[in-house]
């Protein structure tokens, strides 16, 4: 799989949204499946350790164990996983996964050639019950600077399990993105921004499934969310974003050089994360090729967060 017919980005570029069930080989994965199951391990070692768990689980498959570890001690098994929101985990599985190389062809077809990797990636085990698995309506952009508003940063929503709607894939709203930002208010479920259904233009939003290898791709300004899901199965997925090297963003300044005089299209979309440049035909000297590198620049922004973007969105009113 490399670079997109004009057929599917035209489909992008009218629904807001593509979904690409075939983008990586099964062998592609796999590597990031065992990143993480070492990890899991390891944190489940340290809280028997502590005494907090009982077990390590070991016998329960990546898409289970978690849910089980979850059950025992909560939130305390993410921890290594999701960081404080940000860095969170960046071993090289991650590191080649979000630099895989049909990946960034793909994105190339939407960006250009000149491509910034956005500093927003998450890992999400959504287990089930879990609060902050359920992620109400919101545009990305709700998160990002207003001065990116008009330019593309586009996610790339990769499950590592197929992602169904029992085990809760995304839903979309097609064809809004072009409308701009909605109104997000703060403290919503899980303490995310959401967007108010009444907010919303009425149009038929979409599940998305998408199987294991698979890429949903979305405008930071498609509304989408993912609803509770209630089976036993871990839905690990990895969203990731990309940005044209032209898009302000942070690549190549350490956290201590954030400097909010500066004018806002010399700012980050998002300043409390690193990004990082992951092709470039321009400055090939620029590209960040090895994930000690790409591990250290995240530590290095986890540790001094610069401050997010202040948009204006407050609570909801009470009723
Ligand atoms: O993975 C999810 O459940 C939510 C993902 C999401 O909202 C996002 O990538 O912006």
């Amino acid at each position: 799989m490399s670079r997109l017919d004009p057929g599917p980005l035209e489909f992008f570029a009218r629904q807001g949204y593509l979904m690409v069930p075939d983008l990586f080989p099964p062998e592609a994965l796999a590597p990031l499946r065992t990143e993480l199951t070492e990890l899991v391990h390891r944190e489940a070692l340290r809280l028997c350790a502590e005494g907090r768990l009982s077990r390590v689980y070991e016998e329960e498959p990546f898409e289970r164990r978690l849910t089980r570890l979850y059950a025992e001690v909560g939130d305390e098994i993410l921890k290594a996983i999701t960081g404080r929101g940000g860095g969170g985990h960046s071993g090289r599985a991650l590191f080649e996964l979000i630099t895989h190389p049909g990946l960034l062809a793909t994105v190339e077809s939407f960006i250009g050639p000149e491509i910034v990797g956005s500093s927003v990636y998450r890992i999400r085990p959504k287990i089930p019950q879990m609060d902050r698995g359920v992620v109400p309506w919101h545009q990305d952009s709700g998160y990002f600077a207003p001065h990116c508003d008009q330019s593309l940063v586009l996610t790339c929503w990769i499950p590592l399990v197929d992602a169904t709607v029992e085990t809760g894939c995304l839903q979309v709203l097609p064809r809004v993105h072009d409308q701009g930002v909605f109104r997000h208010y703060t403290h919503g479920p899980g303490g995310y921004l959401f967007i108010q259904d009444q907010d919303l233009p009425s149009q038929e939003w979409l599940s998305v499934p998408v199987p294991a290898g698979g890429v949903l791709f979305l405008t930071n300004c498609t509304p989408h969310r993912s609803l509770p899901h209630h089976t036993d199965v871990v839905r690990w997925s990895l969203d990731a974003r990309y940005q044209s090297a032209e898009v302000p963003n942070n690549a190549g300044q350490p956290p201590e050089d954030f400097d909010a005089s500066l004018p806002a299209y010399e700012q980050a979309c998002y300043p409390p994360e690193a990004d990082f440049v992951v092709q470039s035909r321009l400055h090939p000297e620029k590209v960040v090729r090895h994930w000690e590198e790409f591990d250290q620049l995240r530590q290095r922004y986890e540790k001094l967060r610069p401050p997010s973007p202040q948009r204006g969105w407050v609570p909801a009113p009470q009723d």
